[in-house]
């Protein structure tokens, strides 16, 4: 499967300039809106953490109105049931065109048929499903199995041999990330002294990270576990507050890796709070739209499309943490 790497924001403002150079109309207005608008039917996990909002935030961004879009927006809240019947709704309203960030990487075959059978093209943004590809036009997103690895190589550079008690909080159950980025991390961490002593979901939300760290922490105490891993900032945040709750200090006692790089985890980070952050960029929008339009003009276009991910110690979040877009 061919690929290309896109590298940083800087290329997300020409992919920026070339989509909104395309010919509009492209989609040939079937959809709700005028005759040049193109009707997108935007399947969203929901607004779990604050990567998602960032995410969400640059979709309705980059699929506006000024930019020749009619954007049908569904929030799914985590539900992979409701957002396939929002896609299915999405069909029935003959959109030009549909774009996922699919919650759980299963169970998507059927209605992605239905959506080729009507001849609406399927952009899939974030995450990744098991279907097919050829049952969709593209995706573009992060490589959360080199997130894990580059989690996890931190890890083993700071533990090496020495016998480490690692608890994890997982991402939602059967979702890319959470799947991928601990596929990962374990890749990095093969033959240190890490063990995982404990491995449970947190639903990618601070409620969720906090309830299954307190958890953990009533069954190990502060002192039997040295290392948190966490696949994303905002269950890192609520392990935080567990910690601090039980009076333990986060960073010092136990110390936390985490993926995302939103405000509030790289704040944690310069707070000495969280010790490692690998960025997983949610800024997309402008790609996807991209990608809409090439697809919908019948344009030959890539299958995936990679956004590279940079990492950041304590020291250089407080480089950057003002200057950063979200
Ligand atoms: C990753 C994205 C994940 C984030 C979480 O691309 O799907 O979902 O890491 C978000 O913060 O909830």
């Amino acid at each position: 499967m061919k690929s290309k790497v896109l590298a940083g924001i800087a290329l997300l403002g020409a992919m920026t300039l070339a989509a909104t150079a395309c010919s509009s109309g492209a989609g040939g207005g079937s959809g709700e809106g005028g005759d040049d608008t193109i009707t997108v039917g935007f399947a969203q996990t929901g607004s779990e953490s604050g990567w998602r909002s960032a995410n969400t935030e640059s979709m309705k961004a980059a699929f506006s109105e000024d930019d020749g879009f009619e954007l049908i927006f569904n929030a799914a809240d985590n539900d992979p049931a409701a957002q396939i019947s929002a896609v299915r709704d999405f069909i029935s309203r003959g959109v030009d065109a549909i774009v996922i960030a699919p919650i759980v990487e299963d169970g998507w075959d059927d209605v992605l048929q239905e959506a080729s059978d009507a001849g609406i093209p399927v952009i899939l943004e974030d995450r990744t499903v098991t279907a097919s590809e050829d049952l969709y036009a593209a995706w573009v997103g992060l490589d959360f199995t080199k997130e894990g690895v580059m989690a996890g190589e931190w890890a083993a550079e700071t533990f090496g041999d020495t016998p480490t008690r690692m608890v994890v909080l997982e991402g939602t159950t059967g979702s890319a990330p959470a799947n991928d980025r601990a596929e990962g991390f374990a890749q990095a961490i093969e033959g240190t002294g890490i063990e995982t002593i404990d491995s449970q979901t947190g639903d990618f939300t601070r409620d969720g990270g906090k309830t299954v760290m307190e958890g953990f922490i009533q069954k190990y105490g502060i002192d039997g576990i040295d290392l948190l891993y966490a696949h994303n900032d905002d269950m890192a945040l609520g392990a935080i507050e567990a910690i601090e709750a039980a009076g333990g200090v986060p960073g010092e006692d136990i110390q936390i890796v985490s993926i995302d790089a939103v405000k509030d985890g790289m704040q944690a980070l310069v707070d000495g709070k969280i010790n490692y952050i690998v960025e997983c960029n949610p800024l997309l929008g402008d790609l996807a739209a991209g990608l809409v339009r090439d697809v919908l003009a019948g344009e030959d276009v890539e299958k995936t499309h990679f956004v590279e991910d940079q990492t950041f110690t304590q020291e250089q979040a407080a480089e950057v943490i003002d200057s950063r877009p979200y």
